[in-house]
Order: structure tokens, then sequence, then C-alpha cells
């Protein structure tokens, strides 16, 4: 090997993993100066995961809003779900409800007496009471029939089917590409159900090793923690690439600000590590010394959004170390479509993590292989940019933070679980892609933020 290649290899050592680049930059949608035109010009160049959804303004139902592909297949999930019955009202909106169950409402409420002679008669119990309404489940009766036997019975003034609507517990985020149904990603992995269990803490710290991250973005600089410019060897791990407030903006860009993007998390801190440069690479030693840094400074979660295709022993000496300290690593696949491993996603010890888009599809740029662990959102995903500004961007790079974020959530509903405990319930937890069961473009499936939550809330007793 020549010299100069050999150097070449060393110092252009860890690229970040960002692929087809950059779709829209739109300036801060908080800049006053005639935003109608602003969000005009971004909806134009932003076409296919918003074609033929409806307006969230009038929709309840979070699945609803995205009748995306992605959005269809979570909704599959509960047709499939044998205790969920469906209604299609038409061609794009569907409603859930539990079967054999009934909802009444009484105009006078039944004695104990008559209850009794009431699931004798439909072969049911009392699910649930409020007021004057009381949830009847019955053993052998449809909701039909439990329908027309309640409406048979004088003292009840009406009587309909148990409904799910599935994530309606909490508001819409406000958030302006939110509501406009640019994050298409957030639905995907069935984030607004899990933000019914949490919505972070800000004890959990997710660090970003990255280009650093825009620290005065209005919808990131409240969500920033310290943290530390490993080129620069100072606390000032500003970003002049835009790659790092990508990533960090995927995970916890403010929420309900009114303001550009919604995150996965709405509380948990993002420790901003820039151990790459304007260029968009960085070397081994200097992401080595990030991961050390950011485990010795309280880092729960480590996001990187980097590789490449040489094992190091540097770096798996700093991913050993994070490790043993009970640090949740994560990082993305790569971006070459390609078999060969990437590092640090290939190490044993760190989540890997491969690109679906809005199709459930493996994104056409993402590697697989038997070290992909899991898939998450990788295509056309909106999030900060650097300068202040909004970009949609694609890239298993984009597909990482998803995984950080869902690992910041799981610790901050169960903060006792190990690094191993938030790896597996990530991984058990996913909605199955692909073949059947495990396979290498997905690896387990795509994250569900929702079941991850709902695993690691179980675990806590
Ligand atoms: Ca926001
Ligand atoms: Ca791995
Ligand atoms: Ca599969």
């Amino acid at each position: 090997m020549t010299k100069l290649r050999k150097s070449l290899l060393v110092t252009v050592s860890v690229l970040i993993l960002l692929s087809i680049g950059l779709l829209f930059i739109v300036p801060n949608t908080r800049n006053k100066e005639n935003p109608e035109n602003k969000t005009v010009a971004v909806k134009n160049k932003f076409n296919p995961p918003i074609t033929n959804v409806q307006n969230v303004e009038n929709e309840k139902n979070v699945l609803q809003i995205n009748s995306l592909s992605m959005g269809q297949t979570i909704k599959n999930q509960l047709k499939n779900d044998p205790s969920v019955f469906l209604i299609k009202h038409n061609e794009k909106t569907e409603s859930h409800y539990i079967k054999k169950e009934v909802n009444v409402t009484f105009k006078t409420l039944p004695s104990t007496k008559e209850i009794k002679r009431i699931t004798q008669e439909i072969n049911g119990t009392i699910i649930k009471k409020l007021n004057s309404t009381i949830v009847f489940r019955s053993n052998t009766l449809s909701t039909k029939e439990l329908i027309e036997y309640f409406n048979r019975q004088a003292m009840v003034e009406f009587a309909e089917p148990n409904y799910l609507y599935l994530q309606n517990q909490i508001g819409l985020p406000n958030d302006l590409l939110y509501r406009e149904q640019y994050q298409w990603n957030l639905s995907a992995i069935q984030a607004e159900a899990g933000w019914d269990i949490t919505k972070g803490d800000e004890h959990i710290i997710i660090a970003v090793i990255d280009t650093g991250v825009d620290l005065d973005h209005p919808d990131l600089r409240r969500r920033i923690t310290n943290g530390y410019n490993v080129l620069l060897n100072n606390n000032f791990p500003d970003d002049d690439n835009g790659h790092g407030t990508h990533v960090a903006g995927i995970i916890a860009s403010e929420t309900n600000n009114h303001e550009g993007v919604a995150g996965i998390t709405w509380y948990n801190k993002i420790m901003p590590i820039k151990a790459m440069g304007a260029e968009g690479h960085g070397t081994t030693f200097d992401i080595a010394k990030g991961i050390f840094w950011a485990v010795d400074h309280g880092a729960d979660v480590i996001n990187m959004s980097l590789g490449n295709y040489q094992h190091s022993s540097l770096l798996k000496g700093a991913i050993d170390y994070a490790y043993s300290k009970n640090v949740v690593l994560i990082a993305a696949a790569g971006n070459e479509n390609t078999m060969q491993p990437s590092y640090p996603a290939a190490f044993s010890k760190v989540l890997s993590v491969a690109a679906v888009s809005y199709t459930g599809q493996r994104a056409p740029f993402s590697n697989y292989g038997d070290y992909i662990d899991v898939a998450a959102p990788g295509v056309q995903i909106p999030s900060t940019y650097f300068n202040q500004q909004y970009a949609a961007l694609s890239g298993t790079s984009m597909a990482s933070p998803h995984v950080a974020g869902l690992a910041g959530l799981l610790l901050s509903v169960n903060p006792n679980l190990t690094n191993q405990e938030v790896i597996d319930i990530i991984k058990n937890s996913t909605y199955d892609l692909g073949i059947p069961g495990t396979d290498h473009e997905f690896g387990s499936g795509l994250i569900n933020v929702k079941n991850g939550l709902e695993d690691a809330q179980s675990k806590r007793q």
C-alpha cells in the first residue's frame, strides 16, 4: 500500500453515513417574514410521503393521518389482532373496536340485581364503569348482538361498540412540519402511542457523536446538555456541517413548541460531541475519544451515525469501555447497499440499524447482512439543520437516531434496565418486515416505540 493511500485510510477513516443528500432546506420557521411562501416551497419539493393524506385538523386518530404505506402496515397489525374488529368507512378511514364488548349508557342505573340478570343473559361480565356508562364483555355474543340486546332494555339510553382511539389520549404535537404531515417516520414507529407511556426524562442523556450540533437552533437549544468538541478540545461543539444537527433533531428537537419538527423524545437531553469536521468525516481516534468523553460525562445512550469498513481495535476498545459502563450503543449500518460489515455497527456490542423508506421496504442504499439488528425510518426524514434551518435527509444516519431516541425513552420509563436489556427490548419489540422472522435486510424488524415501552414498563415490577 502506498504511503498516500495509507494516510488516506487513517485520516478519512470514519465517514458520516449520509446518503442521497439534501432534499430541501428551509429557513427557521420562526422567522415571520412571509412564512407562507416558505412553507409552500417545502411542500412542493417533498411530495412522496404526503400524497393522499388527510387533513390532520379533522382527524382524531393518529394512524389515520398517515395513510402512508407504513401507517397502513401498522393498521394491518390491528387487523390481524383477533380481539380487534375493523370498520372500513371508506377507502381511507377505518375504525377499530374491541370484539364482544359494548359501551352502555343507562338512563337509570340498574340495580345490583338487574346487573346480575344482565350479565347472566349476555353470558358476560362488567369490564369498566364510569358514571352512568358501563362496559360489558360477553363470552358468546358479538358486539352487534350485544347492542341489539341492550337496545331492547328500557333503562338503556344507548349502546355502542367500544371503539379504539389509538393514540388519542395525547394531543397531537403542534410543531409545524409535524402538523403538515412531513414526519411520516414518527407514526411508522408508533411514537405517538408510545408518548402515552412516557415522553422521556431529562436525566437520561443521549450523546450524539457527530459533526456537532447547532447550539442556538430554536428547536434544539433548550434540549442540549454540556458537550465536547474533540477537534478543538473545548466545550463548544457547534456544528459546521449540518449532519449532527439533523441527527440530534430526530432524537430530541423540541416537541410541541409550534416550531419546526417534533422529536422522538420530548425531554431526554442531547449531549453533543463534535468528533467530525466540516467536511463530514473524522478519525478513529477522535471518534474513540468522543466515546470515552461521553461515557465519563454521564451519557446513557450513544448514537453513532458514522462508520467505515475497517475493523479498528482502538474503536473496539472505546466501544468495550462504553459497554462495560452500561451505555447503550447504537450505530448506522451504512449506505452502500452492501453486505460488507461496517464498524462500529458490526461490533457485537453495538446495535446496528438499517434504513426503511415510507413504503416499508429497505432503503435502496441501506446495507444488509447478518450484522443488521433492527430497521428504522431513513428516507426523507425531516429534522433540524445547521444555521437554524430544517432539512429532509436520507441515510442510515437518519435511521440510527430513531433507535437512540427509543433507547432514551426505554431508560426513562425504566432506569434500572441494563444496556443489554435495552438492546434486547428494542430487538424483541419490533414489527417484522420482509421475510418472516429475523432477516438480513431488517434484522428483527422495524422498531416500535409503543411495544418497546410496554415491555420496559412491564419489566419495572
Ligand atoms: Ca419543534
Ligand atoms: Ca452490531
Ligand atoms: Ca423479517
